[in-house]
């Protein structure tokens, strides 16, 4: 998918996909104190479930290890069986207090109790809140749902994200069917007057100060806030645009 007019309807379709889900995972609601050693997350991105998880992660702006499994994939699916005894997902690893665990509601409310010393927020009805999510991978065509070949980098990536970034879910996308770990660096919006594209902020609110944990980090790394950003340890490339960190994965990971 390179030609201009089909990366932009891709994006229209990604961006369809958080109003689905009413652009949940989008602002940073419950800032969490971070864990030593970051959380371990075995997941698809399109797995309705572990949608549900990752919107938590940036609500509560917490950042995670995530392992793709992906329908087909050998590289972290037996990993899961392995740990817990079953290939399902998503599946929590927290090296810090030795908890591990599946079910997403279970998964969100040990995160929104350990990490953001509360109870998970009430929202709608859970049946509402799956069948929404699934319906969102569906519009996505499942991508992100079976695993390509690829060859397996030796240092999990870097990606500046937020759950509902139409821009940032085609990179986690690829990096779930290549299977390729990364260290998923929550970017969740600090405040409504951070809505919109970087272009957008910058003309109207140019004095607002950036605010939150990794998007002031990404600011002083880069000089600009936006996402998606890419960091590969294993070349020493780092990227910001979709459709160029695509275009560098599968040339550097895809078989
Ligand atoms: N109730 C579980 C359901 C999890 C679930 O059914 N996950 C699916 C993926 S969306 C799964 O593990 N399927 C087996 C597979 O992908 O091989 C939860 O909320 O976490």
């Amino acid at each position: 998918m390179g030609r201009p007019y089909t990366v932009t309807l891709d994006v229209l379709n990604s961006t369809l996909a958080s109003s689905l889900r009413m652009w949940r995972g989008t602002m940073v609601r419950t800032p969490a104190r971070q864990p030593a050693k970051p959380l371990q997350l075995y997941e698809f991105e399109a797995c309705p479930y572990c949608r549900l998880v990752r919107e938590a992660l940036t609500e509560l702006d917490l950042d995670a290890l995530i392992y793709p499994t992906p329908h087909g994939g050998k590289r972290f699916r037996p990993k899961v069986a392995e740990l817990g005894g079953k290939r399902q997902f998503p599946f929590l690893v927290d090296p810090n207090t030795g908890e591990s665990m599946y079910e997403s509601a279970d998964i969100i409310e040990y995160l929104y109790r350990r990490y953001g010393e509360r109870a998970a927020p009430t929202r709608l009805l859970r049946p509402v809140e799956v069948s929404t999510s699934l319906v969102a991978g569906v519009a996505r065509l499942q991508a992100g749902g079976r695993a390509r070949p690829s060859k397996a980098p030796k240092k999990p990536l870097e990606l500046f994200s937020f759950e509902s970034s139409p821009y940032s879910r085609r990179v986690r996308e690829l990096l779930s069917e290549l299977e390729l770990p990364y260290l998923l660096r929550s970017t969740g919006k600090a405040g409504w007057q951070d809505l919109g594209p970087p272009g957008l902020r910058a003309a109207l609110f140019p004095s607002r100060p950036v605010e939150g944990r990794t998007r002031t980090e990404l600011l002083e790394r880069t000089g600009k806030v936006q996402v998606p950003y890419l960091v590969d340890p294993n070349t020493g490339q780092a990227m910001f645009e979709s459709q160029a960190i695509r275009a560098y994965l599968l040339a550097t990971y895809a078989r």
